[in-house]
């Protein structure tokens, strides 16, 4: 029998910040306006959207999404902090450089490979494997390894939704995620930072989490380049550098793939990277982090698991963090 508990996020005494909290009014009304509605009345408003009925997607400005319980109680992070401080190492390693340089990668058209493990495989538009009808909010924590933290309340689609789409057999043990490559729009790769393409991965259980999601757009419009337009991964109980930006191929494979920062320096970055404050990196602790955009001081401790244990420490039941790190 299946016994249906609310999940935490639906808890009463859990305080639901408003979206008018956290989203500047000039975004506001720059949903409502696209929306062609009278009145706002909350983030539900988008549930009467705009069909995109399959067919296009928003190249800029706001997208049709419907508000979820998935919320932290903090505020989210300035909408120019989430899309001015960036990594995204395929247009230079400085903070500023991705949101200088991004504008110059093509986002439309834009496909997506699926190999390996699965009924369904080849080449799909990217409105073919996600229904830019049916988004989401979900404001969750980012927590970067360097130790310093965002709020960023992204729309999207949860990524086991995307995945079952594909029919996964059961060998697929792992899923890799590779981003786009190209030298001439990507100043940064002319450098051999990172052996590019940038590759991420996930264990098949962590990918079907209920958390793991694919973002589309952030604060209510489409994704800026600087944060992996047209689609990234967001795996919020990770460090950031999971999740992977500009996702061009996904592949179910039955070990565990490889991955662009446990290549580069395996003591230092692991495959499976949850934030954990009780292991230190080897050059610096992770006890806490730098609250970016909340003023020069703000710190805060860091948690395990970046706050989401209740829902991700299952996955992990019996295994050593530490040495699985
Ligand atoms: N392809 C690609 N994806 C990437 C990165 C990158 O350099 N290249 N940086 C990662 C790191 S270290 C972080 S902290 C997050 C940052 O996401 P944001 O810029 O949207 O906040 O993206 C991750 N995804
Ligand atoms: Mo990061």
């Amino acid at each position: 029998m299946l016994i249906k508990k609310p999940h935490r996020w639906q808890l009463p005494e859990r305080a639901v910040t408003s979206k008018a909290d956290f989203l500047n009014r000039r975004q506001i009304m720059a949903t409502v306006g696209a929306l062609g509605l009278a009145g706002l009345a909350g983030c539900g408003a988008a549930e009467e959207s705009v069909a995109q009925a399959g067919t296009g997607r928003p190249l800029s400005g706001a997208l049709p999404f419907r508000a979820t319980d998935y919320q932290v109680a903090d505020e989210s992070t300035p909408y120019e902090a989430v899309t001015g401080y960036n990594n995204f190492y395929e247009f230079g390693v400085g903070k500023d450089d991705p949101a200088r340089y991004a504008s110059a990668m093509t986002t439309d058209p834009w496909s997506i490979e699926i190999e390996g493990h699965a009924t369904r495989t080849g080449r799909f538009a990217l409105e073919d494997v996600v229904d830019f009808s049916a988004l989401e909010e979900r404001i969750y924590r980012l927590r970067c390894v360097e130790a310093w933290s965002m709020v960023i309340p992204w729309i999207g689609i949860p990524l086991g939704a995307v995945l079952r789409q594909f029919e996964p057999t059961s060998d697929a043990r792992y899923v890799q995620f590779i981003t786009y490559q190209d030298a001439g729009e990507m100043r940064g790769t002319r450098s051999a930072v990172l052996d590019w393409p940038y590759k991420e991965g996930l264990r098949m259980d962590e990918a079907m989490n209920e958390l793991a999601f694919l973002a589309v757009g952030l604060y209510g419009e489409v994704l800026p380049n600087q944060n992996g337009a047209p689609i990234r991964l967001v795996v919020p109980w990770k460090y950031g550098y999971k999740s992977i930006k500009s996702i061009v191929k996904i592949r179910f494979v039955s070990d565990e793939p490889e991955t662009s920062w446990k290549r580069s320096a395996p003591r230092e970055y692991g495959f499976y990277s949850n934030v954990n404050p009780n292991r230190a990196h080897p050059r610096w602790s992770q006890a806490s982090e730098r609250v970016i955009g909340a003023g020069p001081f703000a710190r805060r401790e860091t948690e395990m698991f970046n706050g989401y244990g209740p829902e991700v420490a299952g996955l992990y039941a019996g295994m050593d963090l530490i040495e699985n790190h």
